[in-house]
């Protein structure tokens, strides 16, 4: 099965048939990593493009982040069998001022698929809540998503709690997101950069070890 057709329907929107085209090429015995990095990631690249230049808007962003959910559902048994296991507890959340979740939700799927137990706060985050989140539940990584050039900023803020509250040397800081780079990370005083949603769940997994 060509994973053109899962893009174009994730693209139209179309969650019903991106499902049943998702399982089709489960059934067929193509990769699960295959489908979401051919198909629905694909997918969803022109999506953003055709947002940023107001060809499309809001609403059909979000039936196409719905047809992406619903494909990445029936991948989630698979993508989280693959890889070594690890144990150990981290907490994950997009930023404060930021909704957008899906690749935050990618991550923590990886993350449980390496066996650590996650604590999702979902969207809108203060560095407060990841803060009092580790230190109440002992968390030994902190993962911050941020998509938008005007959240990235919130995750100095997290460092910068992590320190006043007095668990910055008992706690690793993880960053990402389209916008996070390397040297930003750096400049904030966050321990680890991942470009994508695996080789967090493999950096994670390193600093539970
Ligand atoms: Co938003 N949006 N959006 N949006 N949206 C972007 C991010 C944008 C780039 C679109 C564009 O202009 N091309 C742009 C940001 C521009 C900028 O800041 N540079 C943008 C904008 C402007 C906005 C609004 C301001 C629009 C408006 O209202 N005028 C608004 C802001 C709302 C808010 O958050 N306060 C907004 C709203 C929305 C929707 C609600 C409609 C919807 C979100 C639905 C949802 O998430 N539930 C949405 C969507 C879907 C997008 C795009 C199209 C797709 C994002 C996505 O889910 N990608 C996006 C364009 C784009 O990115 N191409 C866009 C798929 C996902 C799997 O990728 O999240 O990057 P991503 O995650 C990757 C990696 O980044 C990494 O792993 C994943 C893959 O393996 N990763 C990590 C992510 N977190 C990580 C953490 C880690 C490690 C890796 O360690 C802890």
């Amino acid at each position: 099965m060509d994973m053109q057709e899962i893009s174009t329907k994730l693209q139209a929107g179309k969650a019903k048939e991106v499902k049943a085209l998702v399982q089709q090429a489960i059934d067929e015995g193509i990769p699960a990593q295959t489908i979401l990095t051919e198909g629905l990631l694909k997918g969803m690249d022109v999506v953003g493009e055709k947002f940023k230049n107001n060809e499309i808007f809001v609403p059909e962003v979000l039936v196409a982040a719905r047809a992406m959910n619903m494909g990445v559902a029936l991948l989630k048994p698979l993508l989280a069998a693959q890889g070594v296991k690890a144990s150990g507890k981290v907490c994950i959340g997009t930023v404060q001022g930021d909704l957008h979740d899906i690749g935050k939700n990618l991550v923590k799927m990886m993350m449980e698929g390496k066996g650590l137990e996650v604590v999702d706060l979902g969207t809108d985050v203060s560095p407060e809540t990841f803060v009092r989140t580790a230190k109440e539940q002992n968390c030994r990584v902190i993962c911050c998503s941020a998509l938008l050039t005007t959240t990235m900023d919130v995750m100095g803020e997290v460092v910068k709690e992590a320190e006043r509250e007095g668990i910055r040397d008992k706690v690793k800081i993880m960053v990402g997101g389209a916008p996070v780079t390397d040297a930003f990370a750096k400049s904030i005083g966050a321990d680890a950069y991942t470009p994508d949603a695996a080789s967090a769940a493999d950096v994670a997994a390193q600093f539970c070890a």
